[in-house]
């Protein structure tokens, strides 16, 4: 990873983690709630959808403080997200990012409680975004609905539920990738450009780079799992007990899953290619979603 790359991901990792708990922390609300969330908050991670957003106002010359909020708001929407897929209801996980999950630390109830507080906030830090217009609050809102509802993340994890159980073709797993883990990655770039009053034109470009880039993270992701668990149980891909779920090394084989991941990462970088301004981060942010080993 180049220095330039590695410096931009830690200061404005760095940024969020700062900025994201006095989001929690001014609220008049029970300090059991206010804590849960903040668990979760402050647990880690890439924070890589936050730092797509401020990459996005850096791109078009913007003062990044322009982005905050709704950095901010789509971290707490993927929170909530993490938090809720890790409840025994669904995949009852004990750990994440190497911590006791949030029901393990506070019950299911408050669990569940804290994701739909983080869900909730998550509307009002754009709404209140003293730096957005209302023009653009209105359409930030609207297209979050569409990337973290029923027609994007929600909808992806309730089709990933059902499809679980049985053979999936590649459109339908792309299908299932595209809505529960690309809209939101999707919805980072776009956010960010809309904050930056990027040309429509160059948003349209962005909205396609987003899908790509939504979907290489997702097949990065299928590669990494089985990756690592080879390396600990020492059962190469195809075997049955790792691979009940449809993944797409197990579709397109893990040499099958690389290329299609390659394509994905061509695609996005031909098209920053053609943005009406140049962007290296974004170019780096893709090679480094390709190459990440976490
Ligand atoms: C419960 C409504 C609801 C949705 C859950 C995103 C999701 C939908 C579940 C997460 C399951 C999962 C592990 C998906 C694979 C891709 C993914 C989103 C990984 C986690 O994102 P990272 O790698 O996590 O950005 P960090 O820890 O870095 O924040």
């Amino acid at each position: 990873m180049s220095s330039v790359l590695s410096d931009f991901l830690q200061s404005r990792k760095k940024t969020i983690e700062t900025r994201l708990p006095d989001y929690i922390k001014e609220l008049e609300a029970p300090e059991t709630i206010k804590e849960a969330m903040l668990y979760s908050l402050k647990a880690g991670g890439k924070r890589l959808r936050p730092i797509l957003v401020l990459a996005l106002l850096h791109t078009y010359g913007k003062r990044e403080e322009l982005g905050i909020a709704t950095a901010c708001a789509i971290e707490m929407i993927h929170t909530y997200s993490l938090i809720h897929d890790d409840l025994p209801c669904m995949d009852d996980d004990d750990l994440r990012r190497g911590k006791p999950t949030n029901h393990k630390v506070f019950g299911e109830a408050v669990a569940v409680l804290a994701g739909d507080g983080l869900l909730t906030q998550s509307f009002s830090l754009i709404v209140n975004d003293p730096y957005c217009s209302q023009e653009n609050k209105l359409r930030l809102v609207s297209e979050l609905v569409n990337a973290a509802g029923a027609q994007g993340m929600v909808g992806g994890q309730i089709a990933d539920m059902q499809g679980e159980a049985k053979a999936l073709s590649l459109e339908e797993l792309q299908s299932i990738h595209e809505n529960k883990t690309g809209k939101l990655l999707q919805y980072s770039i776009i956010s960010g450009a809309i904050l930056a009053d990027a040309p429509e034109n160059d948003i349209e470009k962005l909205r396609k780079i987003g899908y790509h880039l939504g979907l290489a993270f997702q097949i990065r992701d299928d590669i990494l799992d089985i990756e690592g668990n080879e390396q600990i149980i020492g059962k190469p891909v195809g075997s049955d007990t790792l691979n009940e779920k449809t993944t797409y090394p197990k579709i397109l084989t893990m040499q099958g899953a690389k290329a299609k991941l390659d394509e994905h990462i061509t695609q996005a970088k031909k098209l920053i290619d053609h943005l009406s301004v140049q962007s290296s981060i974004l170019v780096q942010i893709c090679e480094l979603i390709a190459k990440r080993d976490h």
